[in-house]
């Protein structure tokens, strides 16, 4: 195998890094092989929070004497302690800040869109919006749709600004978690409030207590999870539909060699949406024929694709770091983003070829693209400038076109609501088959395995490798984000992968019910959606009274952006044993590693792991799954559970 063949377990992208290799085009691979990570940054022990560093203090090692221990310190006294827990909470900050920024924009539009003010958004989950309407308090009685959406969204435009009492939907949360959190001083009060306090924490000669720091990064990361991302995931379900299973393809060989590529890219589902739309559109249509296409193929990367797959089946190029490689296939007439993940590189990569970076938030421009900037006023006719950029930009294809030729099907759209209905049946929707057949030992336990790739490692293979064997052993995986593209490249979207991969006891269930083992919930900020099916089957009772009481564990093993360690704090802060694999910021400083890996278990019930192989991951996650079973006293109708698929379907015959 050659050096490039070891870069991903992909096919289609091994064709593409062969071909930009061959047409002189540098990609995250190469740069990736050119420039190795700073080992003081990795582990988290360089602090430049002031001018009077950077200051670099690595963490006092056990042989260390007591005389050197002490001198290690920055130039103000900061210790590695604080140095490795500060850039840890300014992580933290970060991630929310992007997730509740992107909430707070879809929050904009839905109030917008209530007031009537946007065309070509309107509301289309009534039922939804009702729920969120009571959770909220606001009232319903005989009062239009319009008149509780615009209460609706201005009680959440405000949640941001709020400045006491606690963010509305930890509420949602089990009643024994959110006691955790109040007395631990920890349940978020106002989203941008948790984010601006973190800053100011970590500024130079603020907070300079690790605990202290760890801690409030956890109200801060709830503030994400249970406040900005989860707002995200309501708002968009009730403007543009919670999704329900659909059929969808996936990977660079979605890309068609006779029509206009148009790739959307990024997180917001708002323009998509409407492109998605007005794609079908006859005036659209029509000039793509004009210029000698067979029309217009919309394709989604990262999360944006996630948004228009999970609700329309819009086939998927890619995952993150595919994203320069949709563009070398040659075909990609027009890479249309708008916030968080989106390479700058991508505008050199265009160059290499005849693509249009056609950049849309006022937030995120990229030298060197175009810039059409969203208007959710005029969305359609937005849209439709997009759209037409790219038909324009069809004729000036150079000749280096090649497609690879790997697409695969997947069935997706597992929303917290779909899973119910599809457990339990649309007038009895509940979680109670899952919590039976987890009780009886069939399925042994939840895993959610979520996040990014990271160029450092074999792009696809740890998130792969771990979530084979957790099905193998009879865990059910939920997944969001760019591991959620890596399993339905590899098939495990299916429901046939459950006879394939699964544990017998678990294919049985996916048998039964007709659902993919691994079950695709949605983009990042959906991650929110595992935190409400956690919640379900706590509240569906005959597991425990917490979210730490569950046979469930999380990973996110090709993490790389500041976003995923905000998702993995507040899985932690609610109660989830949480594994990262590839690196791991704090190391820097073995107590507030310590703290993350075991003490934050006595106090939050939740803990962060360390572990970069994917099949001790998953050991890691099976023991704890494991230990759950054992304190719920569920162990022994698991060790029943040893017949095959023959023996089941025998069973379930009977
Ligand atoms: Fe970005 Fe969401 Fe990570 Fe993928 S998984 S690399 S954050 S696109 Ni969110």
């Amino acid at each position: 195998m050659s050096e490039l063949e070891k870069k991903s377990i992909d096919p289609a992208t091994i064709q593409m890094l062969k071909k930009a290799q061959a047409d002189g085009c540098e990609t995250i691979f190469d740069r990736a092989d050119a420039m190795k990570p700073c080992p003081i940054g990795a582990e988290g022990s360089c602090c430049k929070h002031c001018a009077m560093g950077p200051c670099r203090v690595p963490a006092p090692k056990k042989k260390d004497s007591a005389a050197e221990k002490g001198k290690r310190t920055g130039l103000c006294g900061a210790t590695a302690e604080t140095i490795a827990a500060r850039n840890f909470a300014r992580m933290v900050a970060a991630g929310t800040a992007a997730h509740s920024d992107h909430a707070r924009g879809v929050t904009e539009v839905f109030l917008a869109t209530a007031k009537g003010e946007v065309p070509g958004f309107s509301i289309k989950d009534e039922q939804k919006l009702y729920q969120i309407a009571m959770d909220l308090g606001v009232e319903i009685g005989d009062r239009s749709v319009q008149e509780v959406a615009v209460d609706v969204g201005q009680k959440l435009l405000a949640e941001f600004g709020r400045q006491k009492g606690e963010v509305p939907f930890v509420k949602r949360a089990p009643l024994k978690r959110q006691e955790i959190w109040r007395n631990l001083g920890i349940t978020p009060r106002g989203i941008d409030r948790e984010v601006v306090e973190l800053m100011h924490r970590t500024h130079m000669g603020v907070d300079q207590d690790y605990n202290s720091l760890l801690l409030s990064a956890a109200r801060c990361a709830l503030a994400d999870g249970w406040g900005g991302s989860m707002i995200s995931t309501e708002l968009q379900d009730v403007l543009f539909g919670t999704p329900v299973p659909v059929f969808g393809q996936i990977n660079l060989g979605v890309l068609k060699k006779d029509e206009v590529n148009v790739v959307v890219h990024g997180h917001e589902p708002l323009l998509p949406e409407i492109m998605a739309d007005v794609v079908n559109d006859p005036e659209i249509q029509a000039a793509a024929k004009a210029v000698g296409a067979k029309g217009v193929n919309l394709a989604g990367m990262c999360c944006s694709a996630n948004e228009i797959l999970m609700r329309h089946g819009i086939p998927v190029a890619g995952n993150f770091l595919q994203q320069e490689l949709a563009v070398v296939t040659g075909v990609v007439d027009a890479m249309v983003v708008d916030i968080q993940c989106e390479m700058q590189s991508l505008a050199q990569v265009a160059k290499c070829y005849h693509t249009k970076l056609i950049t849309t938030s006022p937030k995120a421009k990229i030298e060197g693209a175009l810039h059409i900037e969203f208007d959710e006023h005029r969305a359609p006719q937005v849209a439709k400038r997009i759209l037409l950029e790219g038909i324009e930009n069809f004729k000036n294809r150079k000749t280096n076109i090649e497609v690879p030729p790997d697409v695969t099907d997947q069935v997706v759209g597992f929303s917290h609501e779909t899973i119910n209905y599809l457990l339990g049946g649309v007038f009895r929707a509940s979680y109670r088959p899952l919590n039976d057949n987890i009780i009886n030992g069939r399925i042994r336990g939840i895993a959610g395995v979520v996040g990014c790739n990271n160029a450092r490692v074999t792009h696809d293979d740890p998130n792969l490798t771990l979530i084979k064997e957790l099905i193998k052993n009879d865990v059910i995986v939920l997944t969001t984000g760019c591991s959620a593209m890596t399993c339905g490249k590899a098939g495990l979207l299916t429901p046939e992968a459950a006879l394939k991969y699964a544990g017998g006891g678990l294919a049985s269930v996916c048998e039964a019910v007709g659902i993919p083992p691994v079950l695709h919930m949605g983009a990042c900020v959906d991650n929110s959606r595992i935190l409400m099916a956690a919640t379900a089957v706590v509240k569906d009772g005959g597991l425990g009274d917490d979210i730490s009481d569950l046979p469930a564990a999380g990973a996110a093993l090709e993490w790389m952006s500041e976003k995923a360690i905000a998702i993995g704090h507040y899985f932690v802060a609610s109660g989830v044993f949480t594994v990262f694999g590839t690196t791991w910021p704090t190391m820097g400083s073995e107590v507030v590693t310590h703290a993350l890996f075991e003490e934050f278990e006595n106090t939050l019930k939740g803990k962060w792991g360390f572990e970069p192989d994917p099949l001790k991951a998953a050991q890691l996650m099976i023991a704890h799954i494991d230990k759950k079973r054992k304190a719920l006293g569920i162990d022994k109708a698991r060790e029943r559970v040893l017949f095959d698929m023959a023996k089941r379907r025998e069973l379930d015959a009977a």
